[in-house]
């Protein structure tokens, strides 16, 4: 299969903070002697007490454990804000765009974010809250998210983010598994013109938790909501009481510093806990590194601070790094397609990182939305989330690159803390499709099912054989789960339940959860390979596929295909797209079923929840498990009344 490749671009090869040399040496030293490699690199940021010891790691039953630079203390909010203030003060921080075009953006400098933590910090100590207490965070997009977060580092406290667009069961859930007294959140949220009743579901979801004393709410949009005497506290006129100082509490290196739930295969959602110094390290690197970030450059993540790629990489990384980082309040699609673009073009964006899933939205409404803005500011595009179909890639790079821009696609997870397999745009020619090679101090490798190390090019479960820096570090409340999730299956590895395939120049592959390969007539297949087949045609807007048994083929192929807005599906359109996916791949690639849909059901993440269309492909739709996180449950119902008959 002779696929693309995009070398690095001339300019790049010559600026950027590394070449193809320097990568391969770095990555050598790194993974040779770790101990001496993070050594020096951990001197990024500016310690208390400075680290004796690097690295004491084990992922062995018998003395399982994790630790780095733990000897060390440091504070990270003064590693995000004090440590810029004689160089950088007056830059700005957080560029904040609103959701709608009526109201103002918003300009924070280092020094104003330095002043609005403290002041917030200490309204959090007035409120009682101690080192290593749990705050939960429920806020939307606003700049007081990241006040939040980095008031709760700097005395030592561990948030616990709730993305704004879960229920209050959820919620509640998530509040009581971390034991957390303390809500923030804010009257209503703005996303795409609607209103999020978030104080509301805050009240909703504390009738089940009793243990909550305390509710700080922003004010946003001013909306009459309800307020609790004795709990509730309006966060503005408390924190305008509270003293703009607060000197940085001392922090051990393996003190937590948040948790973050995450859905597993099985069981409900799983406090991440990742610590401070590791981390830090981990999340400026990589930030710097990846992005090859510049002091000045205007850099913009589209991530959900309810996302670790939030955490990461709207707050933490470029905080770290002196950054000027943009944070959007909206949606790619409101009031209209350009939006993204237009915030480009507003704040001259030079770096932008987003998700393939809002690419192919963005992509399925046409070009013109994109054409129409000029995103000259542009030098480097980021992707994150999932495996960015190649057609979506070319789309990326050609039509909002202008084929320019060289394009990061990023593979990594809420337990690894941030990139882990990436290029690096002066060091890397890219092939669409690919996260390409691992970070420095990530060794990879390919296992197969039985735990045999496999060389080469192959394909095979995704271990990582080391630790990282930026590992998580536990889940919240339960260790043995942890162990019991990550290093069981394969001894002594850390098992990132990704399948993967590695070409011959040593390229990774993602192809999706292990749970989503299948094998069709001895045939293991990556299901984004087909739905990277189906989607490359010019009719096909996005396809999930999963397996269903088949009689002959022990496993047969089940696509669910949504078209463009202008196709009305039929028959001849689905022979069409058989034929197609035959030539694309394969023969033993023919979908068995194609079922046209107007809409995947997806979590408010935009992930595809493919254990309900797993169920429906195995036609066991009896019960479809927990559907309380998709964006639009009634995708589900359309689903099910639409299923082809089944011989
Ligand atoms: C950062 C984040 C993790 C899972 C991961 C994988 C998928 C993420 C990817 C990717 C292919 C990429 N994933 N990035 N697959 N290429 N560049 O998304 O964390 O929400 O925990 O999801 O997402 O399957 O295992 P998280």
């Amino acid at each position: 299969m002779g696929e693309a490749v995009y070398p690095v671009p001339s300019e790049w090869a010559q600026n950027a903070l590394v070449d193809a040399a320097g990568y391969d040496e770095m990555y050598r030293q790194s993974v040779e002697n770790p101990e001496a490699f993070w050594a020096e690199h951990g001197q990024r940021l500016d310690w208390i007490k400075p680290f004796t010891k690097v690295k004491n790691t084990s992922f062995d039953e018998a003395d399982f454990g994790i630790r780095w630079f733990e000897d060390g203390t440091l504070n990270l909010s003064a590693n995000c804000l004090d440590r810029h203030l004689a160089t950088r003060g007056d830059a700005i921080a957080i560029l904040w765009e609103p959701d709608g075009l009526g109201e103002p953006h918003r300009e924070i400098t280092y020094r104003q974010l330095h002043e609005d933590v403290c002041r917030f910090a200490n309204l959090l100590k007035a409120k009682g809250v101690r080192k290593g207490e749990r705050v939960t965070i429920y806020l939307p997009m606003v700049p007081e998210a990241a006040v939040a977060m980095l008031a709760c580092a700097r005395i030592g406290a561990i948030h616990s983010i709730v993305f704004a667009g879960f229920s209050p069961d959820a919620l509640a859930g998530r509040i009581t598994d971390c034991d957390s007294r303390i809500v923030l959140t804010s009257d209503e949220g703005l996303r795409g013109g609607r209103k999020v009743p978030l104080k509301a579901n805050v009240d909703e979801a504390l009738k089940q938790c009793p243990g909550v004393d305390t509710v700080i709410m922003l004010r946003r949009t001013g909306a009459d909501v309800g307020f609790v005497e004795g709990r509730d506290v309006d966060w503005a006129s408390a924190a305008a009481q509270q003293s703009a100082d607060c000197a940085p509490e001392e922090i051990g290196a393996e003190d937590p510093l948040f948790i973050l739930y995450t859905s597993g295969s099985t069981g409900k959602p799983k406090g991440v806990l990742h610590t401070t110094g590791g981390y830090a390290v981990w999340a400026s690197m990589t930030h710097q590194y990846v992005f090859d970030y510049r002091p000045g450059q205007i850099y913009w993540c589209a991530a959900d601070i309810g996302w670790v790629t939030g955490h990461s990489y709207v707050v933490y990384g470029p905080l770290m790094n002196g950054a000027t980082t943009v944070m959007f309040e909206g949606v790619p699609n409101f009031p209209d397609a350009s939006r993204f673009w237009q915030v480009v073009d507003k704040f001259k964006v030079e770096i932008f990182y987003g998700a393939p899933t809002a690419l192919r939205a963005l992509m399925r409404e046409g070009d013109d939305w994109v054409k129409k803005t000029s995103r000259a500011s542009l030098r480097l595009l980021g992707s994150v989330g999932e495996p960015i179909n190649p057609e979506a890639w070319e789309w990326y790079h050609k039509v909002v690159g202008d084929s320019r821009c060289p394009i990061v696609d990023t593979w990594w997870q809420t337990e690894t803390g941030g990139a882990m397999i990436t290029p690096l745009p002066g060091a890397t020619p890219l092939k669409p499709g690919s996260a390409s090679r691992p970070f420095f101090g990530v060794k990879p490798a390919l296992l197969d099912n039985d735990g045999a190390l496999l060389e080469g090019a192959t394909d095979g479960c995704l271990v990582i054989t080391d630790s990282w820096p930026g590992q998580m570090r536990s889940v919240w409340g339960d260790h043995e789960r942890f162990f019991q999730t990550y290093f069981s299956t394969f001894k002594g590895m850390y098992f990132t339940g990704d399948g993967c395939r590695r070409d011959e120049d040593g390229y990774y592959w993602i192809t999706g959860r292990i749970d989503d390969v299948i094998n069709v007539s001895g045939h293991r297949m990556g299901t984004a390979e087909i739905e990277s087949a189906l989607v490359a045609h010019a009719k096909v807007a996005e396809a999930a596929v999963v397996g269903m048994p088949h009689d002959i083929k022990g496993q047969g192929i089940y696509a669910f295909v949504t078209c463009n807005v202008e196709v009305e599906p039929d028959e001849a359109l689905r022979r069409e797209l058989v034929a197609w996916v035959r030539h694309e791949i394969g023969p033993i690639a023919t979908p068995d079923v194609i079922q046209f849909a107007p809409g995947l059901p997806k979590t408010r993440s935009g992930k595809i929840m493919r254990r309900i269309l797993r169920k429906i492909g195995e036609n066991d739709v009896s019960n479809l498990g927990d559907t309380s996180t998709l964006a639009d449950p009634s995708v589900v119902d359309n689903l099910l009344a639409n299923r082809p008959l089944l011989a």
